[in-house]
This record gives C-alpha cells, structure tokens and sequence, in this order.
C-alpha cells in the first residue's frame, strides 16, 4: 500500500466539501429537512434537471423514518404509496389488508441513496435558524452549523434559490420564522392552528392534498404540511408523506419554469 499522507486526507475533504457547498450557495430549490418527503421531493425534482439542495440538521438523513413506530425499525406504507418504493427500489412486504411493511433502514437509506444518485446534493449538520425575504418573496435560507446553533456567538451564511420547501416535519422551522414575525398573511396559513389529534386516514390525505405554496415562496411538504394548515396527525406510516414529497416537487418544478425570467440565476 501507498503511504498515507494525513494532512491529504484533510485537504481531499475540504477541497471536495467546499468546492460542493459554494457551487450549491444558490440552488434553484431548497430542501429543508432530509425526512421521507424532503427526501422523495429531493428525487422528483433532482430527476427534472432541477438543482436541489437538502439542508438536513441532523448528521444522518431519514428524519422521522429510522424509529418506526416506538422505535421499532418497520415503515408502514398504504397500497398507494407503492409505486414510489417500487421506483427507488424498497422492498415491503403486504402484513395487513392494504398495510405493507418495510425495513425503515432500507427506505431511509433508499431514498437516500436515489437523491444522490438523481443529482441532489445533501449537506448534514445544517440548521435552518431564519429565511430572506426579499419584495414579500423568500429568497433563501439562514443557516447555521448545527453543533453550534444557539450555544456559540456565530453568524450564520445564507443559501439561496428559487424556491425552498419546508419539509422540517412536526417543527414546521421555516414556517415558523415567518410566524415569529407576522409575516403570514394567508388566513389559513396564518392561523397556525397546529397539528390535530391523530386521525390516520384524514391526516395522510391532507398532507398530500394540501402541500403547497403558504408564501411566495416557500412550500410545505410532508408534516409541516400539517403542523402549518392543522391537519391531523397519522402516526407511523409513512406512504402519505412519501406521496406529499412528490406532489411538493411536481408543484415547484411548475411554478419554477413558468416564473422563467422573473427568478435569479441559479
Ligand atoms: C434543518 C431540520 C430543521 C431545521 C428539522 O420529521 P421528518 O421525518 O419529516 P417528514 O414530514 O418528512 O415526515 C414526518 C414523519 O417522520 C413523522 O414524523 C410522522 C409520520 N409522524 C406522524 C405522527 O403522528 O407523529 O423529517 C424532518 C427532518 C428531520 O430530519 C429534522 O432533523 C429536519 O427535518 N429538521 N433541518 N434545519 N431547522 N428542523
């Protein structure tokens, strides 16, 4: 074997994180959180040419997925969400009437993997803290290193893009931001009344139905969807936030292309 150099070890990773972070400084859609819809969103829009970038807080990727239900590592997914584990290849297995069981490690790292694969670019320890509003738009994102977020006087750096989906879960962060500083002017957005008291059916359905646009924007996908408008909460099964990723990217990736001109250059 070749002698190993330390100090080249340190160089191959900065040079290959900082060359990738500044080429995704703009993007032309934000991710925030790397859960099951960021992540689905990640792939659909990544496989349309658009450049999307993942801003995770966590040192892995999977969100909500890894515990299952009560940390028992099985995903539930509905017949409907099928199609999507079949396309990222994700086994399952039919357990229930219409209730399919798969490895909550292998989706989490299959949707993973597949972003990747599809172009998205996914940087880990990534804290959203604020948003940039520009001309009543969000333009970009607050970012701060996550071991250092609140607990050191550190400034953070901003990403920007076309588009930024807030898809942080039962947080709703970015959401949030605005909230703070009664920047929400839609009534239903607005009101914030909060995730509702569990209802699998309704709370699956509405988070695919009412993932979209809550300010120019910015978009909400998966449970923020939910933490945002109120819609019930479903518990562990994840197709409805599968299903939600996938809406948010078809939804963005048409308003994206028909804003043309009127965006800044990623
Ligand atoms: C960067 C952040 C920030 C931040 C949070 O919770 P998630 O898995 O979100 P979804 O919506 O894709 O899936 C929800 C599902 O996991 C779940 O909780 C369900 C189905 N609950 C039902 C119920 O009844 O309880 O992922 C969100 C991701 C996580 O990885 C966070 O670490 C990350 O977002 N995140 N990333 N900056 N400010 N806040």
């Amino acid at each position: 074997m070749n002698k190993l150099e330390e100090t080249e070890i340190s160089k191959t990773i900065l040079c290959t994180y900082h060359e990738r972070l500044l080429d995704r400084i703009v993007s032309d859609v934000l991710i925030v959180g790397a859960g099951p819809s960021g992540m689905m969103a990640a792939i659909h829009l990544a496989r349309e040419g658009v450049k999307v970038t993942l801003l995770e807080k966590r040192l892995s990727p999977g969100g909500g997925i890894w515990g299952g239900g009560m940390g028992m590592s099985q995903a539930v997914i509905q017949e409907d969400a099928l199609p999507l584990l079949d396309d990222v290849g994700v086994k399952y297995e039919l357990r229930r009437n219409n209730l399919y069981a798969t490895d909550a490690i292998e989706l989490a790292a299959g949707l993973c993997l597949k972003a990747i694969q599809a172009g998205a670019a996914r940087f880990n320890l990534m804290a959203v803290e604020d948003v940039c509003v520009h001309g009543r738009r969000v333009t970009g994102v607050v970012v701060n290193r996550a071991t250092i977020a609140g607990k050191l006087p550190v400034d953070p750096i901003v990403f920007s893009a076309k588009a930024v989906v807030d898809a942080t879960g039962h947080e709703a962060a970015v959401v949030e931001t605005l909230q703070k500083r009664r920047l929400l002017t839609d009534s239903a957005v607005a009101a914030r009344p909060g995730e509702g008291p569990m209802d699998a059916s309704s709370g699956e359905a509405f988070v695919i139905e009412k993932a979209g646009e809550v300010f120019p924007g910015l978009w909400v996908a998966g449970m923020s969807v939910c933490a945002t408008l109120g819609g019930p909460r479903m518990g562990p099964i994840f197709g409805g936030m599968l299903l939600s990723g996938k809406r948010v990217a078809e939804l963005v990736a048409s308003a994206i292309s028909h804003a043309g001109d009127k965006m800044p250059e990623s």
